[in-house]
């Protein structure tokens, strides 16, 4: 390949039309259309399925050619969002990390091309999709790896049905580490019996976008910065609405380095499907957490119920950004008398955390502290009662009864009804006369911890 072709591959992907006019220049034998692929109509008359939702996300369009839907993937890095404040240089698919889903119905032949504009191979394998091993995307293994500049075609036929993703089989642990992922949702054939109203899609990822950097760093194995749900990071991710009544099915995909138990408030979900399709309901299980295993994919579902309810990781650093990792432990240190000390040798110093962590949002949301830049604070949501101390792996199911069906929009926050909200009956902590086991002290004295063994808080 000439040095003028490459720079223009490269380029390619930037723009939306670009790829449709590689795919004419790349035209072979199997791809027989040349017009752009359009967003999928709503599936005829007897409609099989309730469209995903990607939250933050797309679904990518596709175009039918004598009987084989075809998608165009292309491979390339890309600016990418976390929350305001707070961007990187990722790489993903088609202008975004995650990747737009794939969508398709079991029984459908896809064919599926793939454009490499990253600087270097690549591959994409159908993660738990049942197929012709040539077609099983493990660059070395099943098929030569996609150079830069080149297009590859899968073809198979979709055998199975369930939640699934895709990412590359190539330089793994960089591709993936910076972005390169999606989802695969396959609809079963026909009907299925408890139809859901609305059923979305998320994608559990993590990152170690140090702050004040902008590439993630792929070389980290456990100690990550940023918890992102389709690669945003709460208040960024939108909320998942329904309206009272309505069946909503959660697909969970995760292609992070972490497990993550995945927490809703408000119900009983049944947890009712996987890659291995919706299990027969007989296996349905009632939890209000269900462990999302790396590499694994979990359907939850559960009946809407009127509220704003919590719906987020349960390992608490998960909920958390950046600045809450790896900072000295001052809970329960006086630092009244070190303070100015401490800001002699380290200017811009504050003393913070020896009652809890809490007052941090407060610090950096008015300003008055800054945080090193590009990084995000380590909770920074805002509810109806005040600062919702959370980021990371977290979002709001907002359930209402007058959503309108199949109307995705943000309706704020929950009117709770009259005499349903918790109060202040008192400020007095001698309040009542509440039974106590053993005294309310703290520990000994000889087990506070000494100021003078902390170096004071580290921002990031
Ligand atoms: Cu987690």
């Amino acid at each position: 390949m000439n040095a003028t072709r490459r720079h223009w591959f490269r380029f390619a992907g930037l723009g939306a039309l670009a790829p449709m006019a590689l795919w004419r220049s790349q035209a072979t034998a199997q791809s027989t259309s040349a017009g752009p692929t359009a967003v999928p109509s709503a599936p005829a008359g007897n409609r099989p399925y309730t469209p995903v939702r990607t939250l933050n996300g797309w679904t990518l369009p596709h175009r039918m050619v004598n009987g084989v839907k075809e998608f165009h993937l292309v491979a390339e890095e890309i600016e990418h969002e976390f929350a305001p404040g707070c961007r990187a240089k990722c790489w993903g698919y088609n202008g975004t990390t995650p990747g737009p889903t794939i969508e398709a119905v079991e029984g459908d032949r896809i064919r599926i091309f793939v454009t490499n504009c990253l600087p270097e191979h690549t591959s994409v394998h159908w993660h738990g999709l049942l197929l012709p091993s040539g077609m099983d995307g493990v660059g070395g293994l099943s098929q030569p790896h996609i150079q830069p500049g080149e297009t590859y075609v899968y073809e198979f036929t979709l055998r199975q049905h369930g939640t699934h993703m895709y990412h590359p089989h190539a330089d793994e642990m960089v591709q993936m580490a910076v972005g390169m992922m999606g989802m695969f949702i396959i609809h079963p054939k026909s009907a299925e019996a408890h139809p859901v109203d609305r059923d979305y899609a998320l994608l559990l990822h993590n990152w170690a976008l140090h702050p004040g950097t902008y590439r993630p760093d792929p070389s980290v194995m456990v100690d990550f910065d940023l918890w992102t749900m389709n690669s945003k990071v709460f208040p960024a991710i939108e909320p998942l609405v329904a309206r009272s009544g309505e069946r909503v099915r959660v697909r969970i995909g995760n292609l992070s380095m972490w497990n993550h138990p995945i927490h809703m408030h408000g119900v009983q979900y049944q947890v009712t499907g996987s890659d291995g399709g919706r299990w027969p309901q007989r296996l349905w299980r009632p939890e209000t957490t269900e462990i999302v295993g790396v590499g694994q994919a979990r359907d939850i579902e559960f009946i809407a119920v009127p509220g704003d309810w919590a719906f987020h990781c349960h390992m608490s650093h998960h909920t958390m950004n950046a600045m809450g990792h790896e900072v000295p432990n001052t809970l329960g240190v006086d630092q009244s008398g070190v303070e100015a000390e401490i800001r002699r040798l380290l200017p811009g110093y504050m003393a913070m955390g020896e009652g809890g962590m809490a007052e941090h949002q407060e610090h950096t949301d008015s300003g008055h502290m800054r945080g090193p830049p590009n990084t995000l604070p380590m909770m920074m949501g805002k509810g109806p009662f005040g600062n919702l101390e959370m980021g990371g792996m977290f979002t709001v199911v907002k359930t209402r009864d007058d959503q309108a069906p199949g109307d995705y929009s943000d309706s704020g926050w929950f009117a709770n009804p009259p005499g349903t909200v918790a109060h202040r009956v008192s400020s007095d902590p001698n309040f009542g006369s509440p039974t106590r086991r053993g005294p309310p002290a703290g520990p000994p004295a000889e087990l506070e911890a000494k100021p003078a063994d902390h170096a004071g808080m580290k921002h990031g």
